[in-house]
């Protein structure tokens, strides 16, 4: 099934509210479009539903927009309101066979994974891309578990045959050992969300990924 969205891109940035310095979801949302970013995550732990949804009304229509791909983390049914491009779940959530049920087939599903048994069962229960990580130790997610080793990415890039991003603790200085491992796309909070001009930090890390790709030839 050919789902809508573009994964033809190297960067998938995801909110932090709590780490945007101030800056509301909106705002930073506004900021990553601006700067050309393809697709957006909204990740948002403390809020309650209906602010949630509110948002995510909001969102959707800016995203809709500007022709980005919108996807909600953890909230299938909120997902699936505000008529999202897809949704992100965890392994504790419910199987993705049951989520397909629930969202059909246009719809994204996005799973974490950590070892190479999650990333095949992913694939044979129809997901549409995983995520890899955490890369590195990171402060962002509340109940990480500890890195899961290069060696799981390097497993996902020669074995498991749908997109993947890689995710944890990726900032500026760090991407090209990533990137070196064989991933296409990074999934980055922090270091955007905390940057004082989001449109800068994005394109800076644009330049790197488009550096470590020429060096890792
Ligand atoms: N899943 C695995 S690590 C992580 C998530 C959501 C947090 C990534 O955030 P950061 O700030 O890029 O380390
Ligand atoms: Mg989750």
């Amino acid at each position: 099934m050919e789902r809508n969205y573009r994964f033809n891109t190297e960067l998938y940035c995801i909110t932090a509210e709590e780490l945007s310095m101030g800056r509301s979801n909106i705002e930073v949302v506004r900021e990553m479009i601006a700067a050309g970013v393809q697709i957006i995550q909204y990740r948002e732990k403390d809020k309650k539903m209906k602010d949630k949804y509110s948002e995510c009304c909001i969102i959707r229509k800016m995203t809709k927009e500007a022709g980005v791909t919108f996807i909600v983390n953890d909230d299938i049914d909120l997902a699936m309101i505000v008529q999202a491009d897809g949704v992100h779940i965890g392994q504790d959530d419910l199987p993705i066979e049951k989520v397909r049920l629930l969202v059909g087939d246009k719809m994204i599903i996005g799973i974490s994974t950590h070892c190479p048994a999650e990333a095949q069962q992913a694939v044979l229960s129809g997901a549409d891309y995983i995520g890899v990580g955490p890369m590195f130790k990171t402060a962002t997610k509340k109940d990480v578990c500890d890195p899961v080793g290069f060696e799981y990415l390097e497993y996902v890039a020669k074995n498991i045959s749908i997109p993947f991003v890689a995710i944890g603790g990726i900032k500026i200085n760090n991407i090209p050992e990533v990137m070196k491992r064989g991933t296409q796309c990074l999934a980055i909070i922090s270091e955007i969300t905390t940057a004082s001009d989001i449109s800068g930090k994005i394109n800076q890390i644009r330049q790197v990924i488009k550096n470590s790709k020429v060096e890792g030839k």
